[in-house]
């Protein structure tokens, strides 16, 4: 086969590249001229074609035998396995006994038809997502701010013309490194409680507790007014609501702020003067500000900040948030989560709910109502009022979830888990069946990256015989549960033209993007509501989302973390990720590269915290928490705070970072609390 273009399969940067040898065991990865990575990429993404030929990759179903084993399976026997399980079960407790758990990873064809066929064919109202337990906390502050949430506003090239760029709570050099390039003429100024590769390139690092991030964004809105530094003309005419967000801002002066969030005063003013200093500056969020109980707060927080700096909506400065997954954009706007329907619509909207209907050729009244968030869902997986059966696309939440031990109970209290996946992930050895699917190379589709791009996924080489597409396994199940085929395309584009249709006339509208457009190199962000319609790279640039063109400053007010460190929990636990491993690490774990790279979990101490608990350098430690325990080996490191300690959260059974984990949700997005909880650490008594 010729060589073919495609993109990465991790994240939401979704670096162009190009794939030569087609076969898996041959196939050769390099990085293409895209504009995102201009002929780079990262480890994970070098070494990506390994997942393909992995010693344990799955190539045939498997059912759970009486003895407790699984054993292989003809599809025939697993689905129908599957299919007689999900009717006893939904005819015995009804359709809401049955759930779906989808992934940010799918493409925007499977994520799609994922969200249809859990409320037709399984007529369900209990779909979410991992997507939840990643962006939801910006999303929902976006979409209050500007009206619509499409993570990045704008091209990442933009950021090459920045002089300041302000990264809360992220960690791009090891999550993004290709990104780093287009901020190499720009000054960071990066907030992070650890002192990040991010951090080190940083010219100024403000290094915060965890959880305290919304005084901080307080702090710096309070001393862009003392200073005089708002642009008042922007924020008459382009904004609502200045007065209340300022009034709440008053009260976090630079001292108070510094009390509560260690950051010096001095440092405060240093970070807003040098965003104000000129124009061209940008605030971006990762999954550090946002990934806590009040979450989404602290985004409108960092937005508040950039209103008042007159930022969002201009050529050359801006917010936005670094979305996560490979599918991380494109995931949120086509209906697998719990309260939402094709085109970012809202579910609960009569008028959505009736155009949808139409194009999926049934009555508005067929459609269920909106669901649990994910953690709820999981959290309620086997108990009298929850789900009884629960099908997983996507995410391995045993690994990845918050409160996991607690999680894996649920999964386990199941009358019938399914998963379909490429590798026996820790979810899928939990599983009643298991359904063997394609990965990146081996398949046709669209991914929607960080800033609101659709890219073609190409096939380069063939999958190994036996294993099946998403689509087609959605359809196979489909038409067993009684629902016509023709409803269920397993064509890729034939799913993109349906769902274009159902888009049509929604937030994110792709009804003018075609596989002949983007194959021809066109590069089209949505919106784009017709064929000749261009695409939209930049939003907000004449108006912004909300009906009166205006965004909306967010009255917000600083609150504690869930849970504060106690004497018998003294130290705050935050989590986050390594350059060589990807999430739960089901793909990464299974490369050489990688795992002779960061092998095992570690917790990054400081010394002196170190040997206050007794701990060695290299040596082992228990970190335990009011949920439960993980083992970590010791890594000294002079730069953490005293109070705080970093474990990555890739690494499975004993090591799992979510035992420890608080699930307490944001109220606004369901956001569970990864980035903060109290911990005490020890030697382990081995
Ligand atoms: N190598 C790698 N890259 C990835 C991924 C991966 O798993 N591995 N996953 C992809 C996905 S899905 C996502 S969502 C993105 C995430 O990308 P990032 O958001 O960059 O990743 P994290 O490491 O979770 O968190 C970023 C930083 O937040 C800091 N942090 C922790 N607590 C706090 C806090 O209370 N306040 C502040 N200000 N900072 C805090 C951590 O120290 C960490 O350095 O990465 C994507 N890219
Ligand atoms: N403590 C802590 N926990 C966290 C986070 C944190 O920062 N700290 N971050 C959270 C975030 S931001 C995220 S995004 C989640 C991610 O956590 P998970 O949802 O667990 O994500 P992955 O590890 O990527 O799991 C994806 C699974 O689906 C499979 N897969 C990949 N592509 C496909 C496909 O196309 N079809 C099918 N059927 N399967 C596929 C993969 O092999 C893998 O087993 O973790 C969250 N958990
Ligand atoms: S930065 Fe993201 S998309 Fe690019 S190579 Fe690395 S993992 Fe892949
Ligand atoms: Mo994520």
């Amino acid at each position: 086969m010729s060589d073919v273009d495609t993109h990465c399969p991790y994240c939401a940067l979704q670096c162009g590249t190009r794939l030569s040898g087609g076969r898996a065991d041959t196939v050769r990865v390099r990085p293409s001229d895209f504009p995102v990575n201009r002929g780079r990429l990262c480890q994970k993404g070098w070494t990506a074609p390994e997942v393909l030929s992995a010693v344990d990759r799955l190539t045939r179903p498997l059912v759970r035998g009486p003895d407790g084993r699984l054993v292989e399976a003809s599809w025939d026997t697993a689905l129908d396995v599957v299919a007689d399980g999900l009717r006893e079960i939904r005819a015995r407790h009804g359709p809401d006994a049955v759930a779906v758990f989808g992934g940010g990873g799918l493409t925007n064809e499977k994520a799609y038809l994922l969200g249809k066929f859990a409320r037709l064919a399984l007529g369900t109202s209990q779909i979410d997502y991992n997507g939840r337990f990643c962006m939801s906390s910006a999303a929902a502050a976006g979409t209050a701010a500007f009206g619509v949430d499409r993570g990045l506003p704008f091209p990442v090239t933009d950021l090459r013309g920045a002089r300041t760029v302000l990264l809360a709570g992220a960690n791009i050099a090891e999550t993004m490194p290709p990104l780093m390039q287009h901020l190499e003429q720009a000054r960071l100024i990066v907030v992070d409680p650890r002192r990040s590769a991010t951090a080190r390139r940083a010219a100024l690092h403000l290094q915060p507790a965890p959880g305290t991030d919304l005084a901080l964004a307080l702090g710096l809105v309070h001393i862009a007014i003392v200073e005089g530094l708002v642009d008042q003309s922007y924020v008459d005419e382009r904004c609502h609501g200045f007065a209340a967000a300022a009034r709440r801002a008053m009260a976090w002066w630079p001292e108070r702020v510094e009390g509560t969030t260690g950051v010096p005063a001095s440092a405060q003013r240093q970070a807003v003067r040098m965003l104000a200093e000129s124009r061209d500056s940008y605030i971006l969020t990762g999954r550090g500000v946002e990934q806590h109980s009040k979450g989404a707060d602290t985004v409108s927080g960092f937005i508040n900040l950039a209103l008042a700096l007159g930022l969002p909506g201009r050529t050359g400065s801006g917010y936005g948030c670094l979305t996560g997954q490979g599918n991380g954009q494109g995931g949120r706007e086509h209906g697998q989560k719990a309260d939402q329907l094709p085109g970012y619509r809202s579910i609960t909207d009569p008028a959505a709910r009736a155009h949808v209907a139409s194009v999926w050729g049934v009555a508005p009244e067929d459609l269920p109502g909106p669901g649990r968030g994910a953690y709820e869902l999981l959290d309620a997986l086997g108990t009298p009022q929850g789900p009884r059966a629960l099908l997983v696309f996507g995410s391995n939440p045993a690994v990845s979830a918050p409160r996991a031990a607690h999680v894996t109970e649920r999964l386990a209290a199941l009358d019938l888990l399914v998963v379909a996946d490429f590798v026996p992930s820790e979810t899928a050895a939990m599983a009643h069946v298991v359904l063997p699917v394609t990965q990146w190379a081996e398949e046709e589709g669209t991914m929607t990256n960080l800033e609101g791009r659709v890219l073609r996924r190409r096939q380069a080489l063939s999958p190994p015989p036996g294993v099946r597409g998403d689509l087609r396994v959605l359809r196979d199940l489909a038409v067993r549960l009684g629902e016509p085929a023709s409803r269920y395309p397993s064509a890729p584009r034939e799913v993109f033209d349906e769902l274009r249709a159902a888009s049509r006339g929604g937030k994110a509208d792709y009804s003018g993007i075609s596989y002949q457009r983007l194959d021809a190199g066109e590069a089209l962000h949505w919106p784009c509501p017709d064929t000749r319609h261009p695409g939209t790279p930049r939003l907000f640039l004449d108006r912004f989302a909300h009906p009166d063109g205006k965004a909306r400053f967010w009255e917000v007010d600083h609150r504690e973390a869930a849970e504060e460190t106690s004497p018998e929990f003294p130290l705050h636990a935050t989590t986050g990720r390594v350059l060589a491993h990807y999430q739960s690490g089901a793909q990464t774990r299974r490369v050489a590269e990688l795992v002779e790279a960061v092998g095992a979990p570690f917790v990054e101490v400081h010394p002196d915290t170190a040997a206050r608990s007794g701990l060695l350098d290299g040596g082992r430690a228990l970190i335990t928490s009011a949920r439960g325990a993980m083992t970590a080996q010791v890594r000294l490191d002079a730069t953490m705070r005293l109070d705080t300690v970093f474990v990555p959260f890739h690494f499975p059974g004993d090591g799992r970072a979510n035992l420890v984990t608080n699930p307490a949700l944001d109220p606004r997005s369901g956001m569970p609390e990864f980035k903060v909880c109290a911990v005490r650490i020890a030697p382990t008594q081995e």
